[in-house]
C-alpha cells in the first residue's frame, strides 16, 4: 500500500472516519502501512485519515527516555472511545498534517480508553501524560478537528498567517 500525508488545509482532514466493521488482510495492510509512515516521518502518532482512509484507526509509539521508539511499543486502536477523563495537561502539540506548527494545548490528564485490536478483541486502557495527549489529539481527528481548532482566535490567526507563508515559501523553492 502506496501511503503519503495529507496536510492541511487539505479538507479530506475534515472527514468523519467511519467505524470498522470487518477485520480483515485489508485493516492489516493499512496498520502495517501507516508504522513505517509514521516512523519515517519522525511521528509518533497517526490516524488513518491523515493517510486518506476515513476509518476509525489510529497508531501510536511514544518515545522512552532515550527516545527510541522500538515497535514493541505500538499501540493500534480500532474504533477508540473515551470512557472517563479528569484533570488537566498543557502540551506543546505539532501534527504531521500541520508540518513545522507547534502549539501548547490544554487537554484532560487522566483518560480511560476502550478500544478494539486489529484482531477485533476488545481492550482497555488508562493513561496519563503524553500518551494521554496523543490519545486525544488522535482521536479528534477521527472526528475531522484538528489541534488548531483548540487555539484561540488570535493565536488561530497567527497560525493561519505564518502557515501561509511557509507554504508558498514551499512552492517557490521548488
Ligand atoms: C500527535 O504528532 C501528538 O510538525 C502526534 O515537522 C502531538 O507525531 C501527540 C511531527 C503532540 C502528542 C503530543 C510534526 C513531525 C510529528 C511536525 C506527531 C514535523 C514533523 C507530530
Ligand atoms: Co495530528
Amino acid at each position: 500500500m502506496n501511503l503519503s500525508i495529507v496536510e492541511y488545509p487539505d479538507k479530506r482532514l475534515r472527514e468523519k472516519s467511519k467505524k470498522v466493521e470487518v477485520f480483515n488482510k485489508e485493516l492489516h495492510d493499512l496498520l502495517d502501512a501507516m508504522y513505517p509512515i509514521m516512523v519515517n516521518t519522525n511521528g509518533i502518532g497517526l490516524a488513518a485519515i491523515q493517510v486518506a482512509h476515513a476509518k476509525q484507526v489510529l497508531i501510536l509509539n511514544i518515545p522512552e527516555e532515550d527516545g527510541e521508539q522500538p515497535i514493541e511499543n505500538l499501540i493500534e486502536m480500532i474504533n477508540p472511545l473515551i470512557t472517563q477523563k479528569d484533570g488537566e495537561i498543557i502540551y506543546q502539540e505539532g501534527c504531521l498534517s500541520v508540518p513545522s506548527f507547534y502549539e501548547d494545548i490544554t487537554r484532560f490528564e487522566n483518560i480511560t480508553v476502550n478500544f478494539q485490536d486489529r484482531d477485533a478483541n476488545t481492550k482497555t486502557l488508562e493513561a496519563n501524560g503524553l500518551l494521554s495527549v496523543a490519545i486525544q489529539h488522535e482521536i479528534d481527528h477521527l472526528n475531522g478537528m484538528l489541534f488548531i481548532d483548540k487555539l484561540s482566535y488570535a493565536r488561530r490567526k497567527k497560525f493561519e498567517k505564518e502557515y501561509k507563508r511557509m507554504l508558498k515559501e514551499k512552492k517557490t523553492s521548488n
